[in-house]
Formats: C-alpha cells, structure tokens, sequence
C-alpha cells in the first residue's frame, strides 16, 4: 500500500536548496472566492495598490496591531517576486517548489499560470516549476490562502449569521472547533530546490531490529526518469558503511545494530541515526539524497506498549506550535529552546496536540531521542459525515506518509476529544479509521484520545477499534474545581475502568491547571502557582498508586500543556490558556520544577 509522502529536501552534491524566506506582500482578500481578486496573481502587488510587507515563515496574525487582520477568516494574498539563477535553466535541472504548510486551503501561481492548490493546513505540498522558470526577468510568486473551516474541514469550523436586529446587518460569526487560537498564512518554511532531471521522488523504508541484535531496513525508492539501478549505501554514525545494495526495493541487514532508543532507556546509545545514501541515474548527473535511519522496533499488546522489546512509561507533554509574534510561524530559536527545555525537564515524549508539526521539528526531535505522538488535525469533532470522513482520511494518508520514517514517531493520533463517541455514526466513523491507518501503516499502534467518561459499553463505543485509549482529565479543574483531595480517588479508579471496559493500555494525555505565573496563594487556591504544584503532586500520587497496583495498563502521564498558548477571546481565560508549565516566552513555572523531580528520575537523568 503506498501512502501519499513527500520527501523533505536537503542540499546534496546534486540537489541546491534555497529557502524563499524574508518579507513577501501581503494584503487581505475581498471576496470569498479567490479567483475573483483575478489580477493579482499575474500583475505584481506593486503596480495594484498598497500591499503590507509580511515576514515568511510566520503566521500573518499578531505581526500588526490591526484586528481587522488578526481576525480575519477568508482569503488573503502573499507575493513575492525572485531571480533564478541561470545554472538551474530546464536541461540540466529539474525545479520544485515546497511549502511546508499553508493554513487552510491554499492556491499557487507562478507568472500568471496556477501550478495547483492544497487543502490541510498543517501538512507540506509541493509543485514542479522546471516548465514556468523566467531567467530573463523576476519570477513573480503568488499564493492566496483561505482559513475558513467549515463542516468538512479538519478541524471543523463554523460561520454563524445571526438574523436578529441586535447585530449589524450582514454580521457573522465565525469560530473554530477547538480551543487554540487558529493561527494563519505561511506558517512553514517555502522552498526552492533542484534536481537532476533524473531523480529520487521518495524513499520509503521501516527499519526495525529483530533477533535482538539485527538491524533490518526495508526500502522502496520512487524515482522519474531512466534510472537503471539505485546505488543504496548505509553509513553508521562514524561515517562507516556497514550494508549496501544495488535493487530500488530491498532490504539491508546490519548486524549488531545499534539501535535507537529514547531518553532515559539506554544510558548510553539515546538517538543513535544511522545516514542512508542513495544514488540513481547516469554517472555524469546523478541525484544523491541522504536520509537519517532508526532501527527500533515498537510492539504493543493490552497491557502496553515496548520499545526493542523493553516495557515504554510515557512522561511527556501535549504540546502546540506557538509563540510570541510568529504564532504558528516556525522559528528554529523557538524549536530548539523547546527541544532543550524538554531535555532539562526530563520528558520522553511530546504529543503533536493537536495537529502535525513541521518537519524540521520532527527530525530534530528524532535527533534528541524524544518520542512522538502524531496526531490528526481532527480536534473536538462535533458532527460526523462522508465527506468529513473522506477528508480525514486523505489527511491521515499524507500525514503518516509525510512523518513514518522518523524512528521516533510510535504512534498516530486519530483524533482528539471527538463527541458522541458511542452514536453509531460516530462508531462507523472511528471504526473506518482505525482500519485505514492500520492498513496504511501496521507498524505502530493507533490511539482515540476522549474527554468523556468511562460509562461506557466496549460493544458500543468508537474506542472498541483503536490499539490505546487516550484520556484528557480534569479532575480537580473542570470537575470539583478546587478539590485537590478528590484527585487521587477519581484518577486511578477511572484509568481502572477504562481498561476493563476495553482491555487496551491507557494513557493520561492531559492532565493540568492553570497558573498566572508569579501568582502565589496560599493555602493554594486555582489559578496560582502554587495550586499548579499542588495539584501535580496529586496526580503523581494517583499515577504511582496505579504502577504500584497489581494491573499493568498505564502507559504514561502527558501534561497539559508544555507551555501557555494563545486562544480565541473568553471570558474563561485571560488571552492565553495558562496550564503551562513553561510560560509563552519559555521560562519555567514554579511546576517546572516539580514535574522536573518526577521526570528526571523516571529517566533515570542526574
Ligand atoms: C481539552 C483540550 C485542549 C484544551 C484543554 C483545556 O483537548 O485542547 O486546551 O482541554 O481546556 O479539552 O485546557
């Protein structure tokens, strides 16, 4: 079954790769459908009227102080005009353009002419332009992006017209499906990169280790044009070649492999990458690509899941690609302060919450030895239709086909806090799904993350097909709001009940409580620091009171949330929901230093 992938670019002796970053144009849209706003895509935004000047990648939202653009839902219009260099002219090379992510719906034109459009807002596309390069004058750039979510979308949106005097005439409201700010625009990396008119599409591969010692990697390599063979080189990570192969599809063996493992389950061998080579076309011009490989194999049954067979405890974080300014944008300073906060504080695994993350952060995560839960965009489905699951499942596929050779990614999220988990629509729905993904890849575990409570008949519920039960509590903050001393009655009596309705692992994926950070009240009461303490010690006792029980199904605990991240305006939170155990700027809470303790030494970190 071959997925929909991509492969993410890299500079090679045969590949230039050169990011369209900077300040492109930017203006709002005027109609609903794009291809109304008809001369902007072929006429520079300069020759038209006033344009902004806005920062790519990065989301368009807070870079001004102009709600009207904050808020907007609709289309706008980026541009961006560049030169191509005179070596990459079409008979040496083939020219690509990529997009990490466009938020939602997305249309491309270059000089005038439409390469294609995109839907999904959280996942990479790209277009070959080899046929629409200028090299005498700029090459004009335009992409018109549209975040209105509706029904059939993921995640869904709506847009309510209220017809009632109290409001304007022709007012709407328009909301989300879920709790974070909806950031939008270019919110990933563009790209340009070349290639050998003979080259590597995609590589395919799963590398696992089997009779405990035996590196085992199987590949499929697409290629266009006349290859003959593909020339596959395995080196470790001293720059030793320790398997090669001449087939396209095969399979390479590396005895005594050095496995990859996470934190805090081999003292000394955490993220071991091995680099895979491979070499197709004519000797004079052939096209070279390197691609990191991570032998380990994830086996799961009811009780848990292994990593090369040793037993897996989450302790991570339910995360969001967020920050001050950019938003969504990505920003490799904000990565890496996140990927070393990470290690500081000892987690093992992140949660994609509650859509994929960008590439660059997948791998540098995979580098780092922290685990990944990729998770759909499919937050809080409310109502369940074909079309909706069309969509779903055409994300699913680029999804997992976009992250599935990254060793570090252990399981796919189907979708988070879904409603109505027991109407048969939605059973249907869950059960296509789950199938789908084990279908698409039988490698990994799949989980259904609930916000519901376990009253449930196994035989009647959507959580009956998936391989983990996911469960978001808010015992003590939601429920009994203020009642620490419920926490460690409700949390391991409810785990306990998931798992005998489902006879499946379970795993906490949010848990937490929000604190204004620098707000101290004693004896601890909500929205202090000090509560956020408190109620962390609780759930650590609940926690350890079920490892210490006679049952094992627990398969780890994932705070909510890493950081404190923005949402639409409420009334219930002050801008930003504030259950960070880091602040927004990535500065530890007083929690840090609690969940710290725990962590570390569940990885056995000094
Ligand atoms: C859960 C959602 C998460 C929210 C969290 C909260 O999965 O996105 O941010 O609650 O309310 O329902 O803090």
């Amino acid at each position: 079954y071959r997925v929909q992938s991509l492969l993410f670019p890299v500079e090679t002796e045969s590949r230039q790769l050169i990011q369209l970053g900077d300040l492109w144009h930017f203006k709002l849209g005027t109609n609903e459908t794009a291809d109304l706003d008809t001369s902007w895509y072929n006429r520079s935004f300069q020759e038209i009227d006033d344009y902004l000047e806005m920062p790519v990648p990065s989301s368009f939202n807070d870079i001004g102080m102009n709600a009207t653009i904050r808020d907007h839902v609709g289309w706008v219009w980026y541009q961006r005009s560049w030169f191509a260099p005179r070596a990459w002219s079409r008979d040496h090379n083939r020219v690509f353009i990529r997009f990490g992510s466009v938020h939602y719906w997305a249309k491309v034109w270059l000089n005038g002419i439409l390469l294609g459009e995109h839907k999904g807002g959280h996942l990479p596309f790209e277009f070959e332009i080899t046929d629409q390069l200028i090299f005498d004058k700029p090459n004009l750039l335009t992409v018109s992006a549209n975040n209105r979510l509706d029904g059939s979308t993921l995640p869904q949106g709506k847009t309510i017209y209220p017809n009632s005097s109290l409001y304007p005439e022709g007012y709407s409201m328009y909301s989300h499906s879920c709790d974070y700010f909806d950031y939008s625009g270019i919110n990933r990396p563009v790209y340009l990169y070349t290639t050998p008119r003979t080259y590597i599409q995609d590589i395919n591969f799963s590398a696992d280790v089997i009779h405990v010692t035996q590196g085992r990697l199987i590949y499929d390599i697409v290629t266009k044009g006349d290859v003959g063979q593909c020339s596959v080189q395995l080196y470790d990570k001293q720059g030793n070649l320790v398997a090669e192969g001449s087939m396209c599809k095969g399979v390479l063996r590396v005895d005594n492999v050095n496995p990859w493992w996470p934190i805090g389950m081999s003292q000394s061998n955490v993220a071991y990458l091995y680099t895979l080579k491979v070499q197709v076309g004519p000797k004079s011009d052939s096209d070279i690509f390197r691609q990191s490989v991570g032998f380990r194999t994830i086996s799961w049954n009811n009780e848990g899941v292994q990593i090369n067979g040793h037993p897996l405890y989450i302790h991570g974080f339910g995360m969001h690609e967020d920050s001050n300014i950019k938003g969504r944008g990505f920003d490799s300073a904000v990565m890496m302060r996140d990927i070393n906060l990470l290690q500081w504080v000892g987690a093992n695994a992140i949660r994609t919450s509650h859509y994929p993350y960008a590439e660059e952060t997948m791998a540098a995560l995979e580098r780092h030895g922290i685990l990944v839960i990729v998770e759909s965009p499919g937050c809080s489905i409310g109502s369940y239709n074909d079309q909706l699951l069309q969509e779903h499942k055409r994300i699913l596929d680029k999804m997992i086909g976009t992250h599935r050779t990254r060793a570090n990614v252990i399981m796919w999220s189907i979708a988070n806090e879904p409603t109505n988990t027991t109407r048969p629509d939605a059973v249907n729905y869950f059960k296509e799904l789950a199938l789908y993904v084990k279908e698409l890849d039988p490698t990994r575990p799949s989980i259904l993350i609930t916000g519901e409570f376990a009253h449930m008949n196994a035989s009647t519920s959507a959580f009956q097909y998936v391989d983990i039960i996911g469960v978001n509590r808010y015992a003590s903050w939601y429920k009994d709001s203020g009642k620490l001393a419920i926490v460690q009655t409700q949390v391991p009596l409810e785990m306990v009940l998931w798992h005998q309705t489902f006879n499946k692992p379970v795993l906490i994926t949010e848990y937490g409580a929000g604190s204004i950070s620098g707000q101290h009240v004693g004896p601890a009461t909500m929205w202090s620091e000090d509560y956020h303490v408190q109620l962390c010690r609780q759930y650590f006792r609940a926690f350890d009171t079920i490892l210490h029980s006679n049952e094992s199904f627990f398969l780890g605990e994932m705070i909510w949330n890493f950081i404190d991240f923005k949402t639409p305006q409420e009334y219930i939170r002050p801008g930003l929901c504030v259950k960070g155990v880091f602040t927004r700027d990535r500065q530890p809470k007083v929690a840090a230093y609690e969940v710290r303790e725990r962590y570390c030494r569940l990885a056995n970190i000094e």
